[in-house]
This record gives structure tokens, sequence and C-alpha cells, in this order.
């Protein structure tokens, strides 16, 4: 008994395919707002709610991203969501219904919420009461620092690359629609990084948000790690690397302008 359980449990392991599979489910950050719909509109709140989020979902696993619109008046919710483009469809999918859960912890239900954001490193999810599709920038943006600092190496050395690097994720995910991927070694060191626009931000406005970020980014040098998380744009530094190299997950596939490898002496 126990030894055909363990050869399933082996069969299990080793026979489905190989997968490198990574859809970043980790957490950047949650952001709620204070506001929340009137007790008597509950019903119809939490339907619209529903409704928002179940019409984003097929749009993200078809094209990366989606928005929605349901209900309205005070009710109105708006809802939208996207993966980075370097997961693949199935990473996507797959990040895509962890963020939909989680971001029932801002209490659209038991408190009528009107608005979150939900930051993984694999996808975003945010919903609210106006049409926020195309903002770039807000109040509410955040950075987000390591708690590693960075250690046994030439500090100048990594900041000049982290300066570089985001510089270089700034400027490429402008001019690459949006998406950029790409490390910077210099010395021993090399660091790798991430910025991507949400797909309704226009041109102008995704290279404000991520010039916006880049600034901001700096704080976090003394870390391994950092992330600015606006409205409008998402973008991390790390010493590991933790994307694709394509946009299609590591397969083949198009997209291999958006990424850059510099090495400077
Ligand atoms: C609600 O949030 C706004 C900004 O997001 C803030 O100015 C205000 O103080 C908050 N109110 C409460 C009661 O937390
Ligand atoms: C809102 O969702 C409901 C339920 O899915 C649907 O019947 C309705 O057409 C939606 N309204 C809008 C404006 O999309
Ligand atoms: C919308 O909400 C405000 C307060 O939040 C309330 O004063 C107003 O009556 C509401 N309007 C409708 C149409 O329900
Ligand atoms: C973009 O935002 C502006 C306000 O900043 C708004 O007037 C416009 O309708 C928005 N465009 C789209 C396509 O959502
Ligand atoms: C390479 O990195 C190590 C720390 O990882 C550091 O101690 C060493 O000095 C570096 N060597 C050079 C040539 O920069
Ligand atoms: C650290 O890096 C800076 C900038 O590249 C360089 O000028 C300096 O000599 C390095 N320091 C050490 C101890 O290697
Ligand atoms: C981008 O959208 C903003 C409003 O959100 C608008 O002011 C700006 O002119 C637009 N830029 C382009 C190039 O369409
Ligand atoms: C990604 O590209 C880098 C630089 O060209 C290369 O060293 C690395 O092996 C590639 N990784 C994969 C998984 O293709
Ligand atoms: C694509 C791009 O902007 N590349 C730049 C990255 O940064 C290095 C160093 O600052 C530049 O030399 C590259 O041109």
């Amino acid at each position: 008994m126990a030894f055909s359980i363990l050869c399933i449990l082996i069969f299990l392991t080793f026979g489905t395919t190989p997968s490198l599979s990574d859809p970043r489910t980790t957490e950047a950050a949650l952001i709620c707002t204070n506001t929340s719909a009137q007790p008597s509109d509950r019903q119809v709140f939490v339907a619209n709610f529903l409704a928002a989020i179940d019409a984003v979902t097929p749009l993200v696993s078809a094209q990366h991203y989606g928005g929605a619109i349901n209900g309205s008046g005070n009710t109105t919710v708006y809802a939208f969501g996207e993966c980075m483009k370097d997961l693949s469809r199935s990473d996507c999918d797959l990040c895509f219904a962890q963020v939909k859960t989680q971001i029932l912890r801002c209490l659209p239900f038991q408190r009528l919420i009107r608005g979150g954001r939900l930051f993984y490193d694999g996808c975003y999810l945010r919903y609210d009461d106006y049409l926020f599709f195309n903002e770039s920038l807000s109040g509410l943006d955040r950075t987000v620092c390591g708690s590693s600092g960075f250690v046994g190496g030439n500090e100048t050395l990594f900041r000049e690359n982290v300066g570089d690097l985001v510089r270089n994720l700034s400027l490429g995910g402008v001019n690459n629609g949006g998406f950029a991927v790409g490390s910077v070694s210099r010395g021993n060191l090399t660091v790798y990084g991430l910025a991507q626009c949400w797909e309704f931000v226009n041109g102008s406005d995704c290279a404000k948000c991520l010039g916006d970020a880049e600034v901001k980014i700096g704080s976090c040098l003394a870390e391994q790690e950092g992330r600015v998380l606006n409205s409008g744009c998402y973008m991390r530094y790390s010493t590991q690397k933790f994307y694709y190299n394509s946009t299609s997950g590591g397969q083949s596939g198009h997209g291999g302008e958006f990424f850059f490898f510099v090495t400077l002496k």
C-alpha cells in the first residue's frame, strides 16, 4: 500500500513534463483605499465587483491584460489586470488566479471597500471607483525596498550598476511599448531588472511613470532589491535574475527586442 502510494508520488513528480514555470506570485504590495460603498448598496456593489473581476479574467488570459467596468452610479466598479510581458500564458493564468483571490484582503465584501491594488512580481490587479486605466501616478504609489542589505562587494560599483540599469529600464521601456528587462554587469557585479507600464498608459505618461520610478527606486540602493509600484507602472531591480529572456516565458518566441545586456569595464 505504502509502496504504491510512493510509486504514484514518484510518477507525479517525474511523470509530468519538466516545467520551468514560475508565475512570480510573490507579493510586492497590497494597497487598499479607505473609501467604501453605502451599506444599503451592499448587494449591488458586491455583484458589480464580482462581475467586473470576472470580465477581466478571460481578457487577461487571452491577451495578458484587460479592463472592465460594471454597474452604474455610486456602485460602479472599474477593474484592470495585467501580467508581466515575459510570463507565459500558463504562468499568467496561475498568477492571475492568485492575485484575484488575494485582492479580497482589501475587504470588498466585508467592508465594501471601493478600491484596491495588488502587485505581484508576475501580475497586477486593481479595482477602483473611477476610470483609472490610463493613470500614471497617484498618491497611493509605493516604493518597497528589500530587507537584505547589499554586503560583501563594492558598494560604489553596485550603486553605479543599479543606476545604469534603471536608467536603461526606463528608456528601454518607453521605447519598446512599455516593457523592458535587462542586466548590467561591471566588475564582478551583475544586477537585473524589469520595467513595465500598464497597457492603457500612453507613451508620454509611461515615460513620466518610469522616470518617477527610476528616481524613487534610488532610495533602495542600500538593499539587494528594490521595487516601485506606481499607478501606471512597475519597476524592479535585484541581484538575482528573476525574469524570462523572452516574452513567451522562456520558450522561443517574439519579443527579443525587449532586452538589453550591458557589460561595462
Ligand atoms: C483615507 O485616505 C486618504 C488618502 O488615501 C487620507 O487622506 C485619509 O486621511 C484617509 N482617511 C482615513 C479615515 O483613514
Ligand atoms: C455587469 O455584469 C452583469 C453580470 O455579469 C452583466 O449582466 C452586465 O451586462 C454587466 N454590465 C456591464 C455594463 O458590463
Ligand atoms: C452616492 O454616495 C453619496 C455619499 O457617499 C451619497 O450622498 C449619494 O446620495 C449617493 N448617490 C447615489 C445616487 O446613491
Ligand atoms: C485617459 O485619461 C484622461 C484623463 O487624464 C481621460 O480624459 C481620457 O478619457 C482617458 N482615456 C482613455 C482612453 O481612457
Ligand atoms: C568580487 O566580489 C567579491 C565579493 O563577492 C569582492 O570581495 C571582491 O573584491 C570582488 N573582486 C573584484 C575584482 O572586484
Ligand atoms: C569600487 O568601485 C568603484 C567604481 O567602479 C571604483 O572606483 C573603486 O576603485 C572600487 N573599490 C574597490 C575597493 O574595488
Ligand atoms: C497621454 O494621455 C494624457 C492624459 O492621460 C494626455 O495629456 C497626453 O496628451 C497623452 N499623450 C499622448 C502622446 O497621447
Ligand atoms: C538569457 O540570456 C542570457 C544572456 O544572453 C544568457 O546568459 C542566459 O543563458 C539566457 N537564459 C535562458 C534561460 O535562455
Ligand atoms: C538601451 C540602453 O539604454 N542602453 C544603455 C544602457 O546603459 C549603458 C550605460 O549607461 C549605455 O551605454 C547604454 O546605451
